[in-house]
């Protein structure tokens, strides 16, 4: 209750997006180079659906900072910001910076929802699990001023009750892909798995109704691609076979305006009928949970829905009816020795799954999996659990090292996006997927320039070799097929170009070429830095990348920017030296001049941290969506 301190007839709310570190899926690469006008993959249909249960008399605002930036001064009541466990740093920066200028804070979300205690100190209230009830109960209490620290969804929400999200307050156009949900929970009983752990293993869902409504709002929109995120979308049969031929009927009555994919298990391949149902719904890709070709490991890991037969089989035939698959794998598992990367190689190359999200086994807490390694003393303390496609994990392996496994997982990854092997992949692919339900979803000219951008930016970097793997693995005799194999040649390069800046270690290389551009920017702005205008320093920890802290003090001039963007941009490019820009002071005059640094500065803004003085704040406009943008923390 401190954080009120007085009571809005109308309070305003904004909800927040953190944003998230690069990841594999973050597809960097192709959303920033090859795809037209697009910032990130999925919006957060959560933070829509909290703004739809929001009583009618507040005012809502969405900011999703992967596309856009975070305001310093938001005119604000309650500031709600959500997170899974890859953004809990920046959703605690954000929370903590809020708290401390007066807005009352809510954390929510998926990491909020496992482990609520982690954010006690961090926010005025938490709500932990589904908001369908909840939330209501939050902002009644918020109205009488009696908010409580922690909201916990104890039961299970109907689906029934959830409301068609706020998609109007998301800026849709800027997604690769607009996001709903159909169920929530999962029957099987995967022994790693939150899913259950949150949602349970009785699958709830909606009306196929519901979803139409749903549709209705996203058509009215003008939005094309429709990623159901449900955990499986086939956990509840009988449902899904509902939604499907209602997906069917609305597509046909709508001239077939969506192209969908979702999240389904393999025991999918096994059901013709629903096969043929996902086909007829214009589903395009599935994404399925393979984990591991070894039925040892399936099976030591309760995985057995993935034994009802091989798993090529099961691919091919998924294959058989257009539909295209997407995949997680796990290493790490109890039964894995270091042989087991050269075998998840050759069954990711035979089955062609070029987007194979690879990660290494990952305890999350409070999942059985968690409990077992923490009674056999395999956990390991402190490390990062939230995202597991990093090279590093929290578990102990039981039958490698870990030294061994963390090689094998980056050699498995650098094998897997050479040319050779994306262009396998995407043979072996078409091979099996006669008549493919995606035939592309751009406009003829946007294709046209998709291509060209890919054959510019994509295949002649890579030199005739490329290029020669590009033309042959290409469908010439089946021109239906071209679509699927040019957007697989995006996405694994787009892999690829993940691999190669995250998955080396610090080359000496940019130790030395840090140590002469920071000489060299010294000599540079040797007046600026005489005169207490600026200062620069270089700091270097053995293991990690080179860090350059640039900090600019007020009393510049235009040849500071200029002397600083011909230094800065070349550092950037040619080595994984990252910059901090703290900016102290800077007149009004100055400002084109930075915002033009900063511009050139956008394309390594992953690598570009900035600290911006509070007074400043009103004034210099950075956007947090392209650079680091660091908040000033202080006590509540
Ligand atoms: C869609 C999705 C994505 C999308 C992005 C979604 C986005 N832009 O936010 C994509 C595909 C990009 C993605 C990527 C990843 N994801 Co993901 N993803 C999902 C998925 C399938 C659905 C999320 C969703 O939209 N649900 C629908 C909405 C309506 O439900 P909800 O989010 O749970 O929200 C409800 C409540 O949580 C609450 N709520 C939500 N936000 C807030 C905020 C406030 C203030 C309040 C009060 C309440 C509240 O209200 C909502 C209604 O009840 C979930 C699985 C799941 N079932 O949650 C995994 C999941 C969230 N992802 C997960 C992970 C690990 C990842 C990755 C790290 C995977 C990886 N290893 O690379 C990456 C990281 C992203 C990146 N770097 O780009 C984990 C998170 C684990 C955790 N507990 O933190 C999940 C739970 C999957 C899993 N099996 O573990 N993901
Ligand atoms: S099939 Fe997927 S969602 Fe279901 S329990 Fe296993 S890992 Fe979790």
């Amino acid at each position: 209750m401190d954080g009120i301190r007085r009571r809005p007839r109308h309070p305003r709310l904004l909800l927040i997006n953190p944003r998230f570190r690069e990841s594999f899926w973050s597809f960097k690469w192709a959303v920033e180079e090859i795809l037209p006008r697009k910032r990130a993959v999925n919006p957060p249909l959560g933070l829509a659906t909290v703004a739809a249960l929001t009583p009618s008399h507040w005012t809502v605002e969405i900011v999703d900072e992967n596309v856009e930036p975070v305001p310093l001064a938001p005119r604000a009541d309650v500031i709600g910001v959500c997170g899974m466990g890859v953004q809990f740093a920046r959703q605690a920066e954000l929370l903590s910076y809020y708290g401390a200028r007066g807005h009352y804070t809510v954390a929510g979300g998926s990491f909020a929802s496992l482990c609520p205690e982690r954010y006690a100190e961090l926010a005025d209230t938490v709500v932990a699990g589904e908001a369908e009830y909840i939330w209501p109960e939050f902002c009644r209490d918020f109205e009488r001023g009696r908010p409580r620290a922690l909201y916990r969804e104890t039961g299970s929400v109907g689906l029934a009750d959830s409301p068609v999200p706020r998609f109007d307050l998301l800026r849709l156009d800027r997604y690769t892909s607009a996001t709903l949900q159909f169920s929530r929970g999962c029957p099987y009983r995967c022994e790693f798995c939150d899913i259950i752990v949150m949602f349970g293993r009785k699958p709830r869902h909606k009306g196929p109704e519901q979803i139409g409504r749903e549709l209705d709002a996203l058509r009215a929109r003008g939005v094309r691609s429709v990623f159901f995120v449900d955990d499986n979308l086939i956990g509840h049969r009988p449902g899904a076979v509902e939604l499907l031929r209602f997906l069917a009927e609305y597509q046909d009555r709508y001239r077939r305006p969506f192209l969908f994919g979702t999240e389904v298990s393999l025991n999918l391949a096994q059901d013709a009928e629903l096969l043929g149902l996902f086909r007829r719904a214009n589903f395009t890709w599935v994404f399925i949970g393979i984990e591991s070709a070894d039925p040892e490991a399936l099976r030591a890991t309760r995985k057995t829905q993935n034994l009802r037969e091989d798993p090529l089989a099961a691919v091919r035939r998924i294959y058989a009816h257009g539909i295209d698959i997407l995949s997680g794998f796990i290493v790490g598992f109890d039964t894995d020795t270091p042989r087991c990367f050269e075998h998840q190689r050759c069954f990711i190359g035979a089955s062609g799954i070029q987007v194979a999200m690879i990660g290494l086994l990952t305890a999350l807490p409070r999942t059985p999996l968690y409990e077992r390694l923490e009674r056999e003393g395999r956990l390991i303390a402190q490390a990062e659990c939230a995202d597991n496609t990093k090279a590093s994990t929290n578990i102990i392996p039981k039958r490698m090292s870990y030294a061994e496994m963390i090689e094998g997982y980056r050699a498995l990854y650098r094998r897997l996006f050479s040319d050779r092997g994306i262009a396998e992949r995407v043979k072996n692919k078409l091979r099996h997927l006669r008549d493919p339900v995606y035939r592309g979803e751009y406009r003829l000219r946007e294709q046209a320039a998709i291509l060209a951008r890919l054959l510019v930016k994509g295949i002649a970097p890579g030199g005739w070799r490329r290029a020669w793997h590009f033309t042959r693995s290409l469908p010439w005799r089946a021109p239906a097929k071209l679509p699927l194999a040019v957007m697989d040649w995006i996405a694994g390069l787009a892999m690829r170009d993940y691999v190669d800046r995250h998955f080396g270690t610090p080359r000496a290389a940019d130790a030395t070429a840090a140590r002469r551009w920071f000489a060299s920017i010294e000599r540079a702005l040797r007046r600026h830095i005489e005169t207490g205008a600026a200062s620069v320093t270089l700091t270097a920890s053995p293991g990690s990348a080179p860090q350059l802290r640039l900090r600019l003090a007020g009393g510049l001039d235009s040849a500071f920017f200029r002397r600083c963007a011909r230094r800065l941009v070349p550092l950037l490019r040619n080595t994984r030296v990252s910059v901090t820009l703290a900016i102290e002071n800077i007149e009004p005059l100055h400002l084109r001049r930075l915002e033009r640094l900063l511009q050139r500065l956008a394309r390594y803004g992953e690598r570009v941290f900035i600290e911006l003085a509070e007074p400043l704040h009103k004034i210099v406009r950075i956007d947090s969506s392209v650079f680091n943008l660091v908040l000033a923390q202080r006590p509540r």
